[in-house]
């Protein structure tokens, strides 16, 4: 059985429609990071926060798992490999496509959170400031989202997953985000495998025990098949 954690960043769903943040048409090049994805952007102009994120839910809802996505819940399903999914991405087409173990460790556009009392509910397609969080009834309600500067969710057991791992797989990310940008490291300074499929060379390529080009979603069935067929060793 070998243990995989796969790190998947916006790459994996630009084929699905979902705009990456640093391409040259990247989500980045409409607003300031400071503006829509930091507690004091939110803090300065919540409304603004609240359509920035609309609009990326409804093209999140709009979209549909790509053939990398599919590829990734089938290797769930094989029974020789234990995987674990650890997104950036806030999109939901890892769950759509079929994986079930699956951390997005910056949040998820399908959740919203009461920045005064802590409560979480499912998000309706469009918020505003001035909605009330079902608990304490104040109008304190933000995306589920950790913006820059907030600390990323479930770091103890992803850490811990990547430290026992026995492969760990980046797919579609720049590399320039900490601490998720570290993972390669990590994974390295224990001992484990790497493999990156990204379009193009990220900032951390060097680090990788390998590094393949190209689209996620010819890269990723077909190491995928690769692993499934290989015969152990
Ligand atoms: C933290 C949610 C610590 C929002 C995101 C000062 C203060 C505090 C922290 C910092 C600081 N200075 C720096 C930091 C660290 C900071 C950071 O890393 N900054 C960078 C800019 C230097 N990190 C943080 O703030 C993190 N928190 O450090 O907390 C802490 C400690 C104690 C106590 C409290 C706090 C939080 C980071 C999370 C921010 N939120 N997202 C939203 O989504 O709206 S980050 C955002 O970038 C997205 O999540 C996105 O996923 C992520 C990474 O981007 P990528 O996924 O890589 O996307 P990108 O466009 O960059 O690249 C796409 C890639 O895909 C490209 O390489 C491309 O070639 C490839 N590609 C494109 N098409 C395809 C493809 N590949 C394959 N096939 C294709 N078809």
């Amino acid at each position: 059985m070998a243990k995989i954690v796969i790190l998947t960043g916006a790459g994996i769903s630009a084929e699905s429609g979902i705009r990456t943040f640093r391409a040259s048409d990247g989500l980045w090049e409409d607003h300031r990071i400071e503006d829509v994805a930091t507690p004091e952007g939110f803090g300065a102009d919540p409304e603004l926060v609240h359509e920035f994120y609309n609009m990326r839910r409804a093209t999140a809802a709009a979209a549909r798992p790509n053939a990398a996505h599919v590829a990734l819940a089938q290797l769930e399903r094989a029974p020789q490999h234990q995987v674990l999914v650890v997104t950036q991405n806030v999109d939901d087409l890892h769950e759509r496509a079929g994986s079930q173990h699956v951390i997005h460790m910056h949040g998820t556009l399908f959740g919203h959170l009461c920045h005064s009392c802590d409560h979480r509910w499912p998000a309706p397609a469009i918020s505003t400031a001035h909605d009330l969080c079902p608990a304490c009834h104040q109008p304190a309600t933000r995306p589920d989202i950790v913006w820059f500067g907030e600390m990323p969710y479930r770091m103890d057991e992803i850490w811990t997953a990547l430290r026992g791992a026995d492969l760990f797989v980046s797919i579609g990310t720049s590399g320039n985000v900490y601490p998720a940008a570290g993972f390669a490291q990590d994974a390295m300074r224990t001992g484990v495998a790497t493999l990156e499929l990204n379009l193009d060379r990220s900032s951390g390529s060097h680090i990788f025990d390998e590094s393949r080009q190209g689209l996620a979603s010819v890269l990723v069935p077909q190491w995928v098949d690769q692993i499934c067929t290989a015969k152990p060793n």
